[in-house]
């Protein structure tokens, strides 16, 4: 049997009790630049809860039972985030075991076709598969450096990550169901993780998409290679590659096409762009495709200072529904720029590169950013000002300083 992620506590604590650099190169799955001295550097004062428990808490910043955050440096030296590293974004409780059954039993209604019907997840699993890499990032990345300190977790670069999701293709449902009846305008995903005894408008996580969107949205159930654990929308969730976290829908019970957006909070009211001191609704533009994106990973400024001489950069970059094309990367602030070279796989336009420059820096103190550029669109400078600090993608603010020696 595959080891679970509930039953990986005991790799979690093995880890704990062994926090030496041996240990943790041991570990095989561990950076080996992320030791409990630097970890310690971060603010970390609460504990993981009890169902990420298994997550790897040297990689991580808990802000709350709601947002788990990747550290700058942990989001993966290899082109994936590792998920024991990967972000956690809750707007409603994950669903236990208990609530989530049988998973072979996982019942996933499609309305909205010629034939609608219901497939049992054992049954989506005897379709032919498909794997996608893809950019899974909330909405308010980058919220921690907006000045007017928005409501919601305080995230930085870590709500984000590059992950190989495996499940089958909408299109292929489709297909079974007859086709798409007439007139639908939108892909709308339904959770199972509304508690009991809610008022569904203001407490069922259902999200809209441009119709469109359902050629490259994937249903799957697993992450990495691995059954998707609990907390990351066990057994079932909508995959909306290019397009911001909440619209991939977790626990994923029902797929509807629609002739009009879902009336819930979490489509109506939630996650709208309006200026500061405004209140969300339809007037005003919904959280959906993800823009041009970058940040630096390495070096770290927060880890000492780094040696005079050749000192590599890296990163990582996307382009929400374009694949990325360029990269540059500036030590002065933004003052010059240098083309940085793509390094690792092209996992397809979903997923994020790498990026690395070689810069030859003498002793002193720089400010290293990274600007993205894909289908003809650069990364702005600054953020756009928003109340709830949503889709920041300005440079200047996403760069490290760090102290050369
Ligand atoms: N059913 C359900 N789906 C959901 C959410 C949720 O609370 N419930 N949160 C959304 C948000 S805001 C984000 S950013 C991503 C986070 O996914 P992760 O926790 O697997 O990283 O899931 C999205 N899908
Ligand atoms: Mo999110």
């Amino acid at each position: 049997m595959k080891q679970t992620r509930q039953t990986n506590i005991s790799r979690r604590n093995f880890l704990a009790g062994s926090a030496t650099v041996a240990g943790l190169a041991a570990a095989g799955s561990v950076l080996p630049t992320i030791t409990a001295a630097n970890a310690a550097a971060h603010e970390k004062k609460n504990a993981l809860p009890d169902f990420a428990a298994w997550k790897n808490e040297q990689a991580v910043i808990v802000h709350s039972r709601s947002g788990i955050e990747t550290i700058r440096e942990a989001i993966g030296s290899g082109i994936l985030t590792p998920i024991d590293n990967l972000y956690v974004r809750n707007n409603l409780p994950t669903m236990t075991d208990e609530a989530i059954g049988d998973k072979d039993k996982w019942t996933l209604s499609i309305e909205g076709v010629k034939n609608p019907k219901t497939f049992t997840l054992k049954q989506l699993k005897l379709m032919s598969p498909t794997t996608m890499a893809a950019v899974l990032q909330c909405s308010g990345n980058g919220r921690g450096f907006f000045a007017h300190k928005a409501s919601g977790s305080q995230w930085k670069t870590g709500a984000a990550g590059c992950v190989m999701w495996t499940g089958v293709a909408v299109t292929d449902l489709v297909k079974m169901c007859g086709g798409l009846a007439s007139g639908v305008k939108f892909l709308t995903g339904t959770g199972a993780d509304m508690p009991k005894d809610q008022d569904p408008q203001k407490a069922l996580l259902e999200r809209s998409v441009p119709l469109n969107v359902y050629k490259d949205a994937i249903l799957a159930w697993e992450i990495n290679g691995e059954d998707l654990p609990n907390v990351h929308g066990a057994p079932l969730r909508l995959v909306t590659p290019g397009y911001y976290g909440v619209n991939n829908v977790k626990h994923l019970n029902k797929l509807a096409f629609t002739t009009s957006e879902s009336q819930v909070r979490f489509m109506k009211s939630s996650y709208r762009v309006t200026p500061i001191g405004t209140k969300g609704s339809s007037d005003y533009p919904t959280c959906w495709e993800m823009d041009v994106k970058s940040w630096v990973t390495l070096p770290v400024a927060d880890k000492g200072s780094v040696a005079a001489g050749k000192v590599t950069i890296s990163g990582v970059a996307f382009g929400g529904l374009k694949e990325v094309s360029n990269v540059e990367v500036s030590v002065d602030g933004g003052k010059n720029w240098k083309k940085a070279q793509f390094i690792g796989p092209n996992l397809g336009k979903f997923a994020w590169r790498q990026f690395a420059l070689e810069a030859d820096l003498k002793p002193g103190s720089y400010n290293v950013v990274s600007r993205a550029s894909a289908g003809g669109k650069s990364q702005p400078e600054l953020r756009i000002e928003n109340e709830r600090a949503y889709l920041h993608n300005g440079w200047k603010d996403h760069g490290v300083t760090i102290q050369v020696a």
